[in-house]
Formats: C-alpha cells, structure tokens, sequence
C-alpha cells in the first residue's frame, strides 16, 4: 500500500480516496476510518480498515505492517461538534494529529498532507481579505485545534526534515456525502432540501458572507500541493478559496431553478463561529507558489449541485449519503 487516508468516509475523505484509487490503483489506497461507510456513499462496499487515531498503538501497528510513502490526515472535529464536545475535539484534533506525525516520522513516511481551516483567524484577524500571514487567535476549539497543528506540523517539518503540507480549507461544498458537522455545512444542505421540495431553516443570517470551494476544486488543489516540488513551497499552510457568498446569494442562484424555494433563518450557536470567521482570504501565495486557481464560481457550483442531488434523489429517493435525505 502506498497511501493511507484517516477519516476516509468524511465529506472530503470519501471523494479523495476515490479519486487516489483511480489514480494509484484500489490496492494501493488504504480507507481507515472509526466508523464505516453510510449505505449510498461511493465508499460502500469498498475494503477499509478500522482506525481510532487517537490509538497511538494502532497507528504506530498499521504503520508497521505497510509502507506508506503518503498520509493524508483528515479525520477530526469539525467547528460546529467541536463546540457541542470541546474536550472530544481536542482529543481526537491533537492527540490524534500527534499521532500521525509521530508515527510518519518514525516510519519515513515520504509526504503528508494535514487540512487546516479559515476556522484558524479569529475576530483579531482582518475580515476580508484575510492575508496567509496575520494574527490568529480563533474562537472555537476547533480552531485552537487547527492552529496547534499548524504550529506543530511546522515544527515537524524544521525539527524533522518532515515534508508535511497543508491548506487552509473554508466551507466545502458537495453531494457525495454529507458533510460532518462544520459552521459551513448550511450551504450543502441548502441545495438538497431545495431539490427534495423541502422549505429550509439557515442556521446562519441571510448576510453572513464567508468564503466557499466546490469539490472538485479541493480534490485539484491537494493534488496540486502535494505534487508541487518542495523549493516551490514558501510556507507550510496556504490559505485557499474559490468564492465568497452569503446565504441570500445561495437562495438567489436556487430560486432561479426552484423559483418558489422557501427559507426562514434562525440563527443558532455557529452563527458566533461564522462571525468571527474570514468573509474573504487571499489566497495569493498560493497562486504564486503552485499555481492554484478554482474552475468553480457559485453559479457554476449551484448549477452543478442541482443537477447531480436531483439525479441522486431520482435514482434512490432515500438515499442515506445525502442530508436531509
Ligand atoms: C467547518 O465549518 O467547521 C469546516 C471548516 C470551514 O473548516 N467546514
């Protein structure tokens, strides 16, 4: 096995481990997860491992049985669980990161790719715009969660000589499976209930702007990161964005398909987390550096969603990958 991906079943998980086995060949793509694939995901049916991150032993026992040239870390808390739960994001979000760069660094492990998120700034960054390189003093515990793994992957690659790298993801947009419980996770969930009929209630105000990436977009942009020769890299963790909206753009770009789509808002507990995030970053170094540029703007997204939930729905109406679904 060449590469091992944790949190294979999570929203980006479930599409990058697809898109690794097309890629590499299914045998040289180790699945692990702490639970396994919903009924309906991509995922279904494929052969995973059972993995707890947090079981440094397990790792440690994996790793020693194959030889993995590259990890790709992606199992964690999201902002939204994390603030139900703050000591079970911090356990599974460090410990869990600790583990994974101790055990590529005891194995040599070639390359490792570990998310971060826009959830690292915090309300002493500037809000638009927001540079790579500013103050980050996040809110949430999954933003502490996201800035200690920043600093300790850093610390990793000039203590270690480890290549490790990362992005700074904003919200995620997709519909191949549901997303894991993130401030971000209205405008996935938006799009489904517009297309099942369903009258929706935000979670976030109707202006609550932040920055968004369509899928495939993400899927691009790690392959471009981690393929990037190492001279090019300037820094570590690279913000990264496709497009700012608000939940007011998303219901106009709906209405123009489903014109009667009704939404109410009723703002809970993110809608703090929202509004000490980015409404924009500058992802220019990133630019720079390897090139990056998004395909997806939000029109392009929305159209692009309607079309592939509304096939999903027709084929199996119940359908467990989607939410709401
Ligand atoms: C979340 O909302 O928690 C995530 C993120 C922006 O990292 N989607």
């Amino acid at each position: 096995m060449r590469v091992l991906v944790t949190g294979a079943f999570g929203q980006i998980g479930t599409e990058l481990t697809e898109h690794l086995r097309a890629m590499h060949g299914s045998d040289q793509v180790m699945a692990a997860d702490i639970r396994p694939p919903r009924a309906g995901s991509p995922a279904a049916g494929q052969p995973w491992v059972h993995l707890d991150v947090t079981d440094a032993r397990a790792l440690e026992s994996l790793l020693t049985e194959h030889r993995f040239e590259t990890i790709y870390h992606l199992a964690a808390i999201l902002s939204g669980k994390g603030e139900e739960n703050p000591q079970a994001a911090y356990h599974v979000n460090m410990t869990g990161t600790m583990n994974v760069l101790e055990a590529a660094r005891k194995h040599g492990v070639g390359r490792l790719f570990l998310p971060s998120s826009i959830a690292v700034f915090g309300q002493d960054s500037p809000r638009d715009m927001t540079p790579n390189e500013t103050v980050l003093r996040p809110g949430s515990m999954y933003g502490i969660t996201k800035v200690a793994g920043e600093l300790l992957l850093e610390y990793y690659v000039q203590r270690y000589g480890l290549d490790v790298r990362s992005l700074r993801f904003p919200g995620i947009i997709s519909y191949k499976t549901e997303p894991g419980g993130g401030t971000t996770d209205y405008a996935v969930d938006i799009f489904v209930h517009a297309v099942q009929g369903r009258r929706y209630r935000c979670f976030l105000t109707e202006g609550t702007r932040l920055p968004f990436m369509y899928m495939k977009d993400v899927i691009r942009a790690v392959d471009a990161l981690m393929d990037a020769p190492a001279e090019l890299l300037t820094r570590r963790c690279y913000n990264i964005s496709g497009f700012s909206a608000d939940p007011g753009d998303f219901i106009r770009e709906i209405r123009r398909v489903y014109g009667d789509f009704a939404v109410s808002f009723k703002p809970d507990f993110r809608q703090d987390i929202a509004d000490s995030w980015p409404r924009s970053v500058d992802d220019s170094p990133a630019r720079q550096d390897w090139g990056w540029h998004p395909e997806y703007d939000l029109s392009r997204v929305s159209q692009d969603m309607l079309k592939h939930v509304s096939q999903i729905l027709q084929q199996a109406p119940g359908l467990g990958c989607l939410p709401g679904a």
